[in-house]
């Protein structure tokens, strides 16, 4: 048996185990111990140190494999990384989700890596997508016409338009609400605004004929249900007709100048701007044309579904009292500063950000460095294009060095401004746009 633990003495577990040599023999996990990655903590550090960074002693410290990396560690300290999208933090991995700490979102345009990543099943395998081969099939029961386009039809036939399009999850900041909702636990980077170059959907639309009872269109995916079950989508939503029809409505093949990176729907999506991102259909091989509101998966309430009207916390809400979240409210985000700079009081720090006002314009942005208490109007830029979200900037001065906090609020062209704190409590947490907050020590 190994020798009772001393943590006093700077020693890893392994080290322990060595003073006994036929312990040491079984002990496989020991061998494989990498010395200069992660691993070697175990090696290098004391036991004292490793009950530490697992947050408790460990009674059975005694009984652990020497090199065995404690799941805490093991689950927290190695974060996964998507392929093309370092710096995201990852909520989930089956599904996929995905979100950019707020200072990475500090470009105008999103740059591809930077775009969140939120999947509700699996992906088709990259290695099965050809380009070549795909195609789009126009269809449903209002549809006159329907059609099946290749992508190389879709360019060679409709005319090319390219917007700046904001894309924000309904559930952005659901991880604020109390009592808490499930679902993916956003904090505030569930949100880009890359621009996007496809064909209108109106142009492909009625190109196909779109009958006068026609009030909504749906689309469907090459992506699974994560249950493997062929027969269900992992997701399949739409818009009434008036927002499929809009100018900055498109089918998009293109992102950034490039192809639509493959979490986000390579080789061709939908993007609504402005709407719930659970509308712009990534892998998109299909569009229904309803004579009814689309009744895909993840239509109902629910899903992407709000209170008619304001809930206590907590409170149960029967289907027929919700209803489906169609343009996203007023909201803005500080990118720079990065939250906890250091700052020389002497000199102003330029603060900047992005507001977006989902169908609507953003009117006005404040910011200010006492909690709420006084307010300094930011230069608002207009916006590239409609639906597109619009760059805030402005200089602070800390009167004396302590900690403060730098508050955003925008308000949108009907006049509604950011809740200063979390609003309207509803079960599946969407909708949070309350101010964003970040924090700097002046010194
Ligand atoms: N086919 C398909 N389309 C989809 C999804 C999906 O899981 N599958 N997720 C939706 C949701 S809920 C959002 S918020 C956006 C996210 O887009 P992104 O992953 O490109 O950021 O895509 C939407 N389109
Ligand atoms: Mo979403």
């Amino acid at each position: 048996m190994p020798k009772p633990i001393d943590d006093t003495k700077t020693r890893g577990i392994h080290e322990l185990y060595a003073e006994d040599p036929t312990q040491a023999d079984e002990l496989t996990w020991g061998r494989e111990v990498d010395p200069v990655s992660r691993r070697g903590f175990l090696k290098k550090s004391s036991l004292l140190a490793m009950a530490a960074a697992v947050g408790g002693s460990i009674p059975f410290a005694d009984k652990m494999p020497g090199g065995l990396i404690p799941a805490a560690l093991a689950q927290s300290d190695e974060p996964f990384s998507i392929e093309g999208k370092e710096g995201l933090v990852v909520l989930n991995d089956r599904p996929l989700n995905a979100e950019t700490p707020a200072h990475l979102l500090d470009d105008d345009v999103t740059p591809a890596k930077y775009m969140f990543v939120r999947n509700n099943g699996i992906p088709p395998e990259l290695q099965s997508i050809d380009v070549e081969s795909w195609t789009l099939e126009i269809t449903g029961e209002s549809c006159n016409n329907p059609t099946r386009f290749s992508i190389a039809e879709l360019k060679g036939k409709f005319k090319h338009h390219t917007y700046q399009l904001t894309v924000e999850c309904g559930g952005n900041g659901r991880a604020e609400f109390v009592p808490s909702a499930s679902g993916n636990q956003w904090t505030t980077g569930a949100v880009a605004c890359p621009r996007y170059t496809g064909v209108r959907l109106r142009d492909v639309l009625e190109a196909c004929g779109i009958k006068d009872d026609a009030i909504y269109i749906g689309y469907y995916g090459a992506d699974s249900h994560p249950s493997g079950d062929p027969n269900r989508e992992a997701i399949s939503r739409g818009v009434p007709m008036q927002k499929a029809l809009e100018d900055e409505s498109l089918i998009a093949w293109s992102m950034n100048g490039e192809d639509i990176p493959y979490q986000n729907g390579y080789p061709l999506r939908v993007v609504c701007g402005g709407w719930p991102g659970s509308v712009s259909g990534k892998w998109l091989t299909k569009i229904v044309v309803r004579n009814q509101k689309h009744d895909g998966n993840k239509m109902a309430a629910p899903s992407y579904s709000v209170p008619k009207h304001p809930v206590a916390p907590g409170t149960e809400v029967p289907k027929e009292d919700f209803i489906t979240i169609h343009s996203m409210p007023i909201k803005s985000l500080v990118t720079f500063p990065k939250t906890g700079l250091t700052h020389d009081k002497n000199k102003p720090l330029e603060v900047r950000g992005h507001a977006w006002a989902g169908d609507l314009s953003v009117k006005e942005v404040q910011v200010s460095i006492d909690f709420g208490a006084t307010w300094q109007k930011a230069t608002l830029k207009d916006a590239p294009n409609r639906l597109a979200w619009h760059r805030f900037a402005t200089e602070v001065q800390f009167p004396q060095p302590g900690y403060y906090e730098i508050w955003a609020k925008a308000t949108d062209s009907d006049g509604s401004t950011q809740p200063m704190v979390v609003p309207g409590w509803n079960p599946k947490g969407y909708l949070n746009n309350a101010c964003h907050r970040i924090a700097v020590q002046a010194v």
